[in-house]
Order: C-alpha cells, then sequence, then structure tokens
C-alpha cells in the first residue's frame, strides 16, 4: 500500500494526485476616496479595508498634517505589500490632478466626500464654496467620464455625498420625491452636485448614485458643528476646563444619526445592480435643545448654567427642520441605522469625556494653558 501523504484536498481512494489548486485569489476592488481626511472618509476607510479593497485617498495640501482620523489605519507605504490605504496630493479645484489619479489608479468605486462642508462657513466664502462642492463634483464627474471614454474595457461607480440641507425650507418628512429648496451657498451647491450627478448618469450612462444623507455624527464630528461643539463643552466643563458654551439658534431640528451606520449605505448603493438616489435617515428629529439636555443631562448637569446664546452663531437663513423619509433605501438596500439618538450622544459625551481628562492632565501639569480652548 501506499502510505505518502494524501494529495490536498483529495477525497480520491485510488490514490491518485488530485490536488485541488489552490483558488486563485479575487482580484482586490480598489476605492477611491476624496475626503478622506474627514469625518466620513475615515469611517468609510475602515468599512472598505474591513472589505478587503485597495483604498485611495485625495488629500489636500495643508500647512499642517491634517491626517490624525486616519493614522490609526496607516501604514508606511515603504513597507511594501502590507500598506492597503495610500494617500495622493490632488485637489477638487484642480481638474488634472484628478483624471490623472482615476487614470493611473484605476479605481472600481469613486466615492466623493470632499467638500467645504461648513454651512455656516458657505456664507462667509460663496464663491470658493460652490467652487469645491458644486464645480468640483463635476470636476470629478468629468475625470471619470473622459477615463470611462478613453477605456472603454473599464467600469467605475460613482458616490455623490448629497445632503439633508438641499430640502432646506421644504417641510418634513423629506424622501426622494420631496423638492429642495436650499437656504445657504452649501445647500445650493450640493443641489447642483446632486444635478450634475443626475444628468451623468442619464446622459453617459454613468453608474452614478447620489447619497441624500441627514446629519450624522460621531467621536471625529469636526469641533464646530453643533453636536461635537456640545460634546467637547459636556467634557471640558465636567473636568472643570471651562464653564460657558457660546451658541446660535437652539430650536433648529435635526435628524442626527451616528457616522459609521451611514457610509455603510454608502457602499450599499454602489453594490446594487441600477444606480439611484437614496435618502440616508433615522427618521426620528430632535432640536439642538434637546441635544443640549441630553449630553449634559448624561454627566449630571444643567445646560441652562453654562449656554450663553451669542449671535454671531446665527445664520443668514436658518434650516428650521430635518426629518428624513428613507423607506426606499431600508426596502431597496436592507439598510437600517444601528445607533439611535440617545446612544450617540452618550457615545460622543464618553470619549470627550476622556479627552478632556487628558487635556486636564497637561493643564495641570502646566504643558498646556487653561484659557486654550479647543
Ligand atoms: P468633513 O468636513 O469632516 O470633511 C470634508 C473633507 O473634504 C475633508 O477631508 C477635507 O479635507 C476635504 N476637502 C475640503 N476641501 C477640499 C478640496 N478643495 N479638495 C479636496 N478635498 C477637500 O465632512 P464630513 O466627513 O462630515 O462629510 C463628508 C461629505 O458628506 C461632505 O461632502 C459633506 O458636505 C457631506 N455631508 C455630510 C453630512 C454630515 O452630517 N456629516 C450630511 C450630508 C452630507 P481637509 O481635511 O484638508 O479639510
Ligand atoms: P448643519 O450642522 O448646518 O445641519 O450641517 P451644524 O451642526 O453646523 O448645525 C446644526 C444646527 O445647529 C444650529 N446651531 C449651531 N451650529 C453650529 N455649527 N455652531 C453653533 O454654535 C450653533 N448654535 C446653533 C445651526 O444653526 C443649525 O441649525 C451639517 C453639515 O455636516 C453639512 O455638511 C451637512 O450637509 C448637513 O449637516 C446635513
Amino acid at each position: 500500500s501506499t502510505n505518502g501523504p494524501a494529495p490536498r484536498g483529495s477525497g480520491s481512494a485510488d490514490g491518485a494526485d488530485l490536488a485541488v489548486p489552490a483558488p486563485i485569489a479575487a482580484p482586490r476592488k480598489v476605492a477611491l476616496i476624496t475626503g478622506i481626511t474627514g469625518q466620513d472618509g475615515s469611517y468609510l476607510t475602515e468599512l472598505l479595508l474591513g472589505k478587503g479593497y485597495e483604498v485611495h485617498g485625495l488629500i489636500r495640501r495643508s500647512s499642517n498634517f491634517n491626517t490624525q482620523r486616519l493614522d490609526h489605519l496607516y501604514v508606511d507605504p515603504h513597507n511594501a505589500g502590507r500598506a492597503r490605504m495610500r494617500l495622493h496630493y490632488a485637489d477638487l479645484t484642480d481638474a488634472s490632478s484628478l483624471r490623472r489619479w482615476i487614470d493611473a489608479l484605476l479605481p472600481d468605486e469613486v466615492y466623493n466626500l470632499a467638500a467645504q462642508s461648513h454651512v455656516a462657513v458657505s456664507f462667509e466664502v460663496p464663491d470658493y464654496t460652490a467652487d469645491v462642492v458644486a464645480t468640483g463634483a463635476l470636476r470629478l464627474l468629468e475625470a471619470v467620464r473622459s477615463h470611462l471614454a478613453a477605456r472603454p474595457d473599464r467600469s467605475v461607480r460613482y458616490y455623490q455625498a448629497g445632503s439633508s440641507e438641499m430640502y432646506g425650507s421644504t417641510p418634513p418628512p423629506q424622501s426622494e420625491d420631496t423638492p429642495f429648496h436650499p437656504r445657504s451657498p452649501y445647500a445650493a451647491a450640493k443641489c447642483a452636485a446632486h444635478w450634475y450627478t443626475v444628468n451623468y448618469r442619464e446622459a453617459y450612462g454613468l453608474f452614478a448614485c447620489n447619497g441624500i444623507l441627514f446629519n450624522h455624527e460621531s467621536p471625529r464630528r469636526g469641533e464646530n458643528f453643533v453636536t461635537r461643539k456640545i460634546t467637547r463643552a459636556v467634557g471640558r466643563i465636567r473636568v472643570g476646563l471651562q464653564s460657558k458654551l457660546f451658541l446660535g439658534n437652539l430650536s433648529a431640528s435635526r435628524d442626527w444619526g451616528f457616522a459609521g451606520d451611514y457610509v455603510e449605505a454608502m457602499w450599499m448603493m454602489l453594490q446594487q445592480d441600477e444606480p439611484g438616489d437614496y435618502v440616508v435617515a433615522t427618521e426620528e428629529s430632535h432640536t439642538v435643545e434637546e441635544f443640549l439636555q441630553a449630553a449634559f443631562g448624561y454627566v449630571g448637569l444643567n445646560w441652562k448654567d453654562h449656554v450663553v446664546i451669542d449671535k454671531r452663531y446665527f445664520r443668514p437663513a436658518e434650516v428650521d427642520n430635518l426629518r428624513g423619509d428613507s423607506t426606499k433605501t431600508r426596502r431597496v438596500l436592507g439598510w437600517k441605522p444601528k445607533v439611535g439618538f440617545q446612544e450617540l450622544v452618550k457615545m460622543m459625551v464618553d470619549e470627550d469625556l476622556e479627552l478632556a481628562k487628558r487635556e486636564k492632565v497637561l493643564v495641570d501639569a502646566g504643558y498646556r494653558d487653561p484659557q486654550q480652548q479647543p
């Protein structure tokens, strides 16, 4: 009898060498993300790396490093073979840089998350906001379209980061069929980007999707958006680093979800057979005042003892009430949010309390000015 090693994967009894060849690894999908250094960019990168993608991010030049949200994912590219996330310089205001990276990286999916994303700031820099948010999206769509015209063998799917701000003054609930009425240069620019995306789908057959995402937050939210501004203040007030919090309009209502849940919907849109537009929302709305109550209350404080209304934070035109109707997204994508309002508030306050404690150590040791606000 033959006592040699059994052929790998062979269940045969006749001893013949029927070794099954090792399965050919499916080629990695390649994703290109603009706005990768932002809140959503970091969560989307985590999601895609977890799914085995190779992720490329376009970053703009800044005088300081601003990749803090990605540092935990970064592997030095000199570490050959291990770095599955790479960063490249480009800018949404520079069309040639966009086309060059699409030609060089050959992405299967392009996520356009880059924006001057602050609504109040868009009133200060309206022209720049339009250039990045509206024309920037057009430049990227055009880069994809012209790349595909030169490479008809390829296919590229495109995601556009649309916003509930596009609904503006149109009353809730807001769905894919609700008319837009933008109330800021930012929102008007997002409407243009939305329609450019629809147009490239209709005119060129591009697989292009608009995600109309309602507000989504996280411990990585920029510190001058109202939720994070509040939770940062709660942490600092709790440990004694600050006593007042200056805010604007407290009566606006928002449909606040968790960014980690929302990036999943982005990815799901690009996995469908047909491209489309989708509203992503929790379908529950709360005022800024309710957010204050929840965040201060969670650590045993009364927001009324600390909040001071400052006119400078009121906007020339306000969006009063947003609450999404995400029926289509739940039905077609099978998506639903996992994190609710109270849990979101707790998650953000917990992290910002830890951050404030670390700041306090530096202040107590004399390494940081106690007056220095975040
Ligand atoms: P952030 O403000 O956190 O991130 C914006 C990103 O865009 C950053 O990476 C920023 O780079 C980059 N960016 C800005 N200007 C340019 C430019 N000229 N060229 C290239 N990159 C640029 O936003 P979020 O992560 O919160 O949001 C992601 C997208 O989704 C944005 O388009 C936003 O408008 C949209 N959106 C967000 C919602 C939310 O609630 N968070 C809801 C609906 C839509 P840098 O780090 O250098 O500043
Ligand atoms: P928004 O978010 O404008 O909805 O845009 P933001 O957190 O800035 O404002 C929400 C509401 O809070 C009121 N508010 C204040 N806002 C800020 N930033 N600072 C304050 O001090 C303050 N006081 C009251 C605002 O007036 C507003 O009513 C966000 C961004 O992420 C956009 O990019 C995205 O498209 C939309 O969400 C959906």
